[in-house]
């Protein structure tokens, strides 16, 4: 049985009385929750503390991005080992807002995936397409290398501790979401490239992201090769995210 997984990746949005109220508020409704879902919070790195202390046994807390190096004269800068030694379990690596914005590439998010990994955390890995390219009838091809890339360098040993997030450029924050039978298609395709790769491919969660609510989340939930969700925006409202959280099946 694969691990059914939400996260909340607050990008940088939040404060820390948001922490305090939203964290407490989460924790109390989901670790009621009979249905086994992981919950992981992944607010801005300055607050990860703060989020830490608050989440205890229920929620798990993670990191939205950390450096392909492990220490040095790098100003601005968080490792993997900083975020293991603050509490987290997770860092999201490889969001398209971090390609888009900041410029990374295949080569640098597969270098923070080995750290991450060799860190002793799980690496959330985001892959998607853009509105061009799946226009274009590329989405699989495009998703499938960034895949083989970011996790060229994984270890045997070491798949239990990768998650994929699929999320389509084109649905995230905007409001449109994949239909639960496009994304559905598109875990299965991860999933078999995952298999390809020699990797236990059955046994890996493959989250959806991209404008994930209360209302839609059920339906994406319910198909087969989709573990949970990677979620923005519904993140910042307790009522929202518990929601989203009750939709795991
Ligand atoms: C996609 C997602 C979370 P949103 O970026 O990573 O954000 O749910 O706001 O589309």
């Amino acid at each position: 049985m694969r691990r059914r997984i939400v996260a909340g990746n607050w990008k940088m949005n939040g404060s820390k009385d948001l922490a305090k109220s939203l964290v407490g508020d989460v924790r109390s409704e989901v670790g009621s929750l009979a249905n086994g879902v992981e919950v992981v919070i992944i607010p801005p790195a300055l607050y990860v503390a703060d989020v830490a202390s608050l989440a205890g046994v229920d929620l798990k807390v993670g990191v939205q991005n950390v450096s392909q190096w492990s220490s040095g004269a790098y100003t601005g800068e968080v490792s993997a080992e900083m975020a293991a030694d603050l509490g987290c379990q997770y860092v999201l690596v490889g969001h398209s807002e971090r390609r888009q914005l900041f410029g990374e590439t295949d080569d640098v998010i597969a270098r923070k995936v080995e750290r991450i990994l060799g860190c002793g955390l799980f690496a959330m890995v985001c892959v998607g397409e853009t509105l061009e390219e799946r226009d274009a009838g590329d989405a699989e091809v495009v998703v499938a290398a960034q895949v083989r890339k970011a996790l060229a360098a994984v270890e045997p040993g070491q798949w239990e501790r990768v998650v994929v997030a699929y999320e389509p450029v084109w649905a995230i924050g905007t409001g449109k979401t994949a239909t639960a039978g496009d994304a559905q298609a598109m875990h299965a395709a991860i999933r078999k490239v995952l298999c390809d790769m020699g990797a236990p491919a059955e046994e890996i969660s493959l989250l959806y992201g991209g404008s994930v609510k209360a209302d839609n989340a059920a339906a994406l939930f319910a198909e087969p090769d989709i573990d949970g969700g990677l979620i923005g925006g519904a993140s910042l409202v307790a009522e929202d995210f518990v929601s989203i959280c009750r939709s795991v099946p």
